[in-house]
């Protein structure tokens, strides 16, 4: 007999990050991890997580808005369906939801969680099976101090723990931004691969000069250097600066995908399961990238272990030109499964265990599950 989805459940998760980290639109003391939970009527139950970053700074879903779409729409259009048909699921939910791809993407990774246990498989095999299974993990400095940035970027490549920083710039003034990452790139350029995370900071006129200046003191990559609208700008820096950019903001799903490649986009798409709607869907947009010739970057939200792990066994079964940024646990002062995932010599160790590897650890969870609701 099939298994039903039976019950769904959600939590909104505040754990404090272990410095403040200064985006260009934000500081984040603390990430709200969207945690869920579907449970099948043969008791199988799957995880996963939605993350945004800093409210609605970031993206159009903020953590309550995903919970309540999460209990008020997704819930009443999965219960009773079989939970044993990813692709039925998927149609069901995007014939009656529009956009909403955050809380998609924790109910997509529950499902498959859910799925993985049932057939005694990990995610990455339901996705058609993992390439590698340690994956390249680059490391944000953003404590918003040129110093602290430093000391903290040799701190980490001593430890051996990371190969490649992005630093976070576009909150200040362009001379200022451009003066932090030159001291970055001579204390640590010779060890570690520097990137750029603009967050779509500069007009057209800054980022054309910011780009080519960063591209001669060594930047190996630019991401999202003018905003999301302005995808002209972005193209035509693909095209004449020498060093690669890398769409963020300005890609999310497959559709975006497709419409940059076709306006002449070169470069790299940063993948995140969040803005396409799951592990399963995000992998449409890698597809099409392959296609156009483009570059591909394991993204994040900064999510904690459930979404990194979640989008891991996604990026497990691509050819990642440029790794991934696949860091959030560690950005965390605590973590909320049992079996946290196992960070060294710059990368991070995709888990083989049925479903995505991980376990709620359920004391955590409700210490830091947010106790009332408005
Ligand atoms: C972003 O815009 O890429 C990823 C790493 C980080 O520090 O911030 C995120 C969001
Ligand atoms: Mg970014």
């Amino acid at each position: 007999m099939t298994a039903t989805v039976e019950r769904i459940e959600s939590w909104l998760v505040d754990v404090p990050t272990i410095r403040p980290h200064k985006l260009s639109m934000t500081t984040m003391g603390c990430q709200t991890l969207v945690i869920v939970r579907i449970t099948r009527s043969d008791g199988i139950s799957g995880i996963g997580e939605a993350t945004t970053i800093g409210g609605l700074s970031y993206g159009v879903e903020s953590p309550e808005a995903i919970q309540s779409a999460i209990t008020h729409y997704f819930a009443p259009l999965l219960k009773g369906q079989s939970a044993e048909n990813l692709n039925a699921l998927i149609l069901r939910i995007n014939s009656a939801i529009k956009g909403n791809t955050f809380a998609k993407s924790a109910i997509e990774t529950a499902l498959l969680d859910a799925q993985g246990k049932a057939l005694g498989l990990p995610v990455s095999a339901l996705l058609g099976g993992a390439l590698n299974t340690v994956m390249p993990v680059l490391w944000t400095l953003a404590s918003g101090s040129t110093d602290n940035d430093i000391a903290e970027g040799q701190r980490l490549l001593d430890a051996g723990r990371h190969q490649a920083f992005k630093l976070k710039i576009g909150a200040r003034e362009l001379e200022t931004d451009l003066r932090h990452t030159r001291a970055i790139v001579e204390a640590l350029g010779d060890r570690a691969s520097i990137r750029v995370d603009v967050n779509q900071a500069w007009d057209a006129t800054s980022a054309a000069k910011g780009c080519r200046e960063l591209a001669a003191m060594g930047v190996d990559l630019i991401e999202q250097p003018v905003s999301a609208e302005d995808s002209d700008a972005l193209v035509r820096l693909s095209q004449r600066i020498d060093t690669a950019v890398l769409a963020d903001e300005s890609v999310a799903s497959h559709f975006d995908g497709y419409r940059l490649a076709q306006q002449g986009f070169s470069g790299a798409y940063a993948l995140k399961i969040a803005k396409a709607g799951g592990p399963n869907s995000v992998l449409k947009l890698a597809h099409v990238a392959q296609a156009a010739g483009i570059g591909l970057y394991g993204g994040t939200m900064l999510e904690g272990t459930v979404g990194t792990v979640a989008s891991l066994h996604a990026w497990s079964t691509l050819p990642l030109q440029w790794g991934t940024e696949m860091f959030g646990p560690l950005l965390l002062k605590d973590d909320i499964v049992s079996n946290p995932l196992s960070f060294a010599d710059g990368g991070v160790v995709l888990p083989q265990t049925p479903g995505l590897g991980v376990e709620l650890d359920e004391e955590k969870l409700q210490f830091y599950a947010r106790k009332h609701r408005e």
